[in-house]
């Protein structure tokens, strides 16, 4: 994203977030004042829905899947290029599949409350009011269901390419774990830095700063590719008007997020905010959360952790997350806590 546009954005979500904590000052506080977002993507969706599809008749044009037609120049079709162009014609199918909007109210063919039904569905993302087609779900549910689990699979078992490291200027170090099935295996290893890489962050980083960004692929990689720029750049600015201080931020391959602590034990910072990958499910595979802890250190409770989850495209917009954890980073240098010591603190 472009940087003024990261700028103008952070500086917008953050006025009204401070807006918002002044209106908020006569806010009856037995009810909570955790802001809940809008999360379910599927709304924009239903509204279409209404507006075109009043009637709910089932509307079945008939037609068979497409695969595109490929050829070389000279009409022949050479083996490799066949296996190559047989597998992007499938990844065309399976995303024009899994694109294809719904033709009527998802196939439920004779909803009895339809208008209550749309009303649930809108809000949720979660698979409900698809129909069936006799005792199986429909073609076009299954082949979505299958590619959502496929996205899944690949979201964990990915990598973060150098090119989204390089753009952020991260550079990447390692946990005790060496692939990716001891990764899912052993979360224990996934908590422990390797020894080459207190090393390395020894070497290169700042050390107690007021804030360590720490980033990291977790379960998720694709989460990292697809808002780890947005949600670093806005952080970045939010914590710069606030005038906090930021050391030097870098990448850990295949961590989890008590990894935190051997980070805080090396580097000592005052606060860590780490963002990392979240297990995908079947309704996003590249839904980022941001963990945040006030002095991580080795023995660090769960209760002292606190998280932003949900961050992506169809969630908490990665811009606006962004400049929301600014605002949260200086109420934990404000009472010096996070997670329930700070709950406790702030009452
Ligand atoms: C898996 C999971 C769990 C697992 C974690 C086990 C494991 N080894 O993975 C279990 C079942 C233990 C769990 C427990 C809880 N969870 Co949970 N969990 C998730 C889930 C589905 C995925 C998290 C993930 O992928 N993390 C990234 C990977 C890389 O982390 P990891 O290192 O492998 O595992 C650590 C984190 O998962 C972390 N964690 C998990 N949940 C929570 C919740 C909080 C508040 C914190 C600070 C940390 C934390 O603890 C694990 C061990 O260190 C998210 C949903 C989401 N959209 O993120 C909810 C989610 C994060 N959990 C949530 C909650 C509320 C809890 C509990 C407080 C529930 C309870 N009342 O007991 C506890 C707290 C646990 C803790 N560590 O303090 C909420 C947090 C809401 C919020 N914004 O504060 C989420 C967003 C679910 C939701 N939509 O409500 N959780």
């Amino acid at each position: 994203m472009n940087q003024e546009l990261v700028k103008e954005i952070t500086k917008m979500v953050i006025g009204k977030l401070n807006e918002e904590t002044k209106k908020n000052e006569d806010f009856d506080h037995s009810r909570g004042t955790v802001k809940i977002w809008d999360h379910t993507s599927s709304e924009k969706r239903f509204n279409e829905i209404l507006n075109t599809n009043a009637s709910i008749t089932k509307e079945d044009d008939g037609s068979l899947v497409k695969f595109s037609k490929m050829t070389r120049a000279d009409g022949k079709r050479s083996s490799a290029l066949l296996k190559q162009n047989e597998e992007a014609a499938a990844l065309e199918t399976a995303k024009e599949i899994a694109d294809e909007p719904p033709k009527n109210l998802e196939g439920v063919d004779h909803p009895a409350k339809p208008e209550e039904l749309i009303e649930m569905m809108k809000h949720t993302p979660a698979r409900i009011g698809i129909g069936r087609a006799g005792l199986r779900p429909k073609t076009h549910s299954w082949l979505k269901f299958r590619f959502d689990h496929a996205a899944a699979v690949d979201a964990v078992y990915g990598d973060v390419s150098d090119q989204c490291l390089n753009s952020l200027n991260l550079f990447k170090v390692n946990t005790k774990v060496t692939d990716k099935e001891i990764y899912i295996r052993r979360p224990d290893y996934g908590r422990k830095l390797s020894e080459e890489a207190k090393q390395v962050l020894m070497q290169k980083c700042k050390k107690s700063p007021t804030v360590q960004i720490v980033i990291s692929d977790g379960l998720s990689s694709k989460a990292v590719e697809e808002n780890v720029e947005d949600v670093y750049l806005s952080l970045e600015q939010s914590l710069k008007s606030l005038n906090i201080e930021t050391g030097t931020p870098f990448f850990i391959e295949k961590g989890r997020v008590a990894v935190m602590d051997d980070v805080g034990e090396l580097l000592k910072p005052k606060v860590i905010v780490l963002l990392i990958g979240e297990r995908p499910g079947l309704v996003s595979a590249e839904s980022l959360s941001a963990y945040l802890c006030y002095e991580p250190r080795i023995g660090t409770i769960e209760a002292d952790r606190m998280v932003i989850s949900n961050i992506h495209k169809g969630g908490i917009p990665p811009s606006e997350a962004g400049a929301y954890l600014g605002t949260v980073v200086q109420k934990i240098l404000k009472y010096e806590a996070s997670g329930v010591a700070l709950v406790e603190k702030e009452e």
